[in-house]
């Protein structure tokens, strides 16, 4: 199939600053997104992944103001430690936007234009408080004074300064009854619900027009027609997602492909951002509006927030060299349901890796891969007739197709790794009790028949973990006979292991954990 014949399926993630390093939250959201791009990839959908930086704003130019160099300068080097960071976390993004990129800077003034000419636009003088650290306005009334005399965003705890200045303001009053009906029309414009629940509360309880240029600084796109303003950083932010299909050049084949996005991957913190600022945005310069805000939770490191101060910031490559990368990419989608808020620490990955990984799955495939080797000429043995409890295991397992595509398209993605975990579990269990070394001895046919259903369950089981451990499962697909291409789509889950496949050696796919301290 050519890609024009598939369908398309546009995915993204928020776009990070640049002004600290990458963290484990931020490697969490680019691993869901990556696994959701290469399971609709795998599905024979044609994928856009966008990612990148959001590069402008007041907390860049503070950032590069105390190392002393400038915005540009502090961008550039660190845009390149986030993309290396995709790079060791093996996210296969399309374009790595930047908003400092040429077209994005069109794209920014094209929408404003719009929104501009839709009479949504209008200067006045704002007045009020202001989070650097967030890069949002809050009122008085969402901001409270500690015993340390500053005053703190309640929802955010970031520190708060009272800005007055000249300020563009977008009508955002004008759109609430639009973004309710929108809710009432899309309820799964955002996700899941108890997120999005609060979402709507916030809009229930009205909008007050926002601020959308500053003229203190200059670090941002200018405001058409203004140079004294630069537009407020979430403006050009949210825009990455149009300029990443080509906006404002609408004809474009790219633009007619993929707009509107199907899933906004993002973090709790901007989803009022997403879900009622970019909605609103978007009808203003009369464009179709994504079909999904995906919110994800927050992890904390063994249940404490991560911060500088506390020294308990990791960074995404030091776990990856210390438990390997796909360990650490199942891991985060197994462990925490997505949307929720979750904890890790040592203990649960080795437990995760020890027991999911190198026992259910690994041992599983070495015992089952080394009998074939040494019984069965290192082919696939030919079955006999299938019993009852071979055909059990065998439906399980084909079942698990509709079953993760059911769980994919919600990002339910613990879900859908419980439920293949499941049928290895039963697997498991049925290798256990048939005892294939033992029918060695006793009846040969019926031991082919048993390791030929657990190659196929490991089969389906490798080629549907694909999204979320691409090196191993391409290992363990080398291992089954399986060649790159269409054997390791997901249509080739309807199909069986051909009996007679030649396999190679097999080599265990996932390592126990190994104390460097023991080792
Ligand atoms: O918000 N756990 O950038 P950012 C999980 N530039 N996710 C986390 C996290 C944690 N501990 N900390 C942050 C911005 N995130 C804007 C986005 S999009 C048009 C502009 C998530 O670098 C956070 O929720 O502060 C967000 O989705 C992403 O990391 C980037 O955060």
């Amino acid at each position: 199939m050519t890609a024009s014949e598939k369908t398309p399926f546009y995915i993204t993630t928020a776009i990070t600053y640049p002004n600290g390093v990458p963290h484990i939250g931020h490697a969490y959201e680019y691993i869901a997104t990556d696994a959701m791009a290469r399971f609709k990839r795998l599905d024979g959908y044609d994928v856009m992944f966008l990612t990148g930086t959001d590069e402008h704003g007041m907390k860049i130019a503070q950032t590069a103001e105390k190392e002393g160099i400038t915005p540009k300068e502090l961008v550039d080097r660190n845009a390149e430690i986030y993309k290396a960071a995709h790079e060791a976390l093996g996210i296969t993004y399309d374009r790595f936007i930047r908003t400092t990129d040429e077209d994005h800077y069109a794209a920014s003034q094209a929408i404003w234009k719009k929104m501009e000419a839709n009479g949504d636009i209008y200067l006045d003088k704002y007045e009020g408080w202001y989070s650097v650290r967030d890069e949002a306005f809050y009122g008085e009334d969402e901001t409270v004074v500690k015993d340390d005399g500053v005053r703190y965003s309640k929802e955010t705890d970031t520190e708060v300064t009272w800005t007055a200045e000249e300020s563009y303001f977008f009508r955002l009053s004008a759109y609430q009854d639009k973004l309710l009906a929108l809710y009432e029309a899309q309820p799964e414009f955002g996700a899941p619900q108890s997120r999005f629940n609060e979402v709507i509360s916030f809009v229930k309880r009205g909008l007050e027009d926002l601020s959308i240029s500053r003229t203190t600084f200059d670090w941002g796109v200018p405001v058409p027609g203004n140079s004294n303003h630069v537009m407020y950083v979430w403006v050009d932010a949210l825009t990455n997602y149009l300029t990443g299909v080509g906006y404002p050049d609408v004809d474009s084949e790219k633009f007619r492909r993929f707009w509107p996005a199907d899933v906004h991957v993002i973090g709790k913190d901007i989803s009022r951002f997403h879900a009622i600022y970019w909605p609103a945005f978007l009808l203003s310069a009369g464009l179709e509006l994504p079909k999904r805000v995906m919110i994800h939770g927050f992890l904390h490191n063994n249940g404490v927030k991560m911060s500088k101060s506390l020294g308990n910031v990791v960074a995404p490559a030091d776990f990856v060299e210390q438990y390997g990368l796909d360990q650490v990419r199942f891991f985060f989608l197994r462990e925490v349901p997505f949307g929720a808020d979750g904890s890790y620490n040592h203990e649960a990955i080795v437990g995760r890796m020890n027991s999911d990984l190198a026992n259910n799955f690994g041992n599983l495939a070495q015992r089952s891969l080394s009998m074939v080797a040494k019984n069965c000429g290192g082919a696939v043995p030919t079955p006999g007739a299938f019993t009852d409890a071979d055909t059990a295991i065998l439906e399980q397992a084909g079942g698990l197709l509709d079953n993760a595509r059911a769980a994919f398209d919600k990002q339910e993605f613990s879900r859908a790794l419980e439920a293949i975990w499941a049928v290895l579990g039963d697997t498991n269990a049925y290798f256990a009790e048939q005892a294939p070394w033992v029918l060695r001895k006793t009846d040969v046919e019926r031991m082919n028949t048993v390791l030929y259903v657990t190659l196929e369950v490991l089969r389906i089981v490798a080629i549907l973990a694909q999204p979320v451990m691409p090196g191993s499962t391409a290992r363990l697909l080398d291992a089954l006979g399986q060649p790159e291409g269409d054997a390791r789509q997901f249509g080739a889950v309807a199909t069986r292991i051909a009996a007679g496949t030649p396999l190679p050696a097999p080599a265990p796919v996932f390592p126990k954990y190994e104390d460097p301290a023991e080792a």
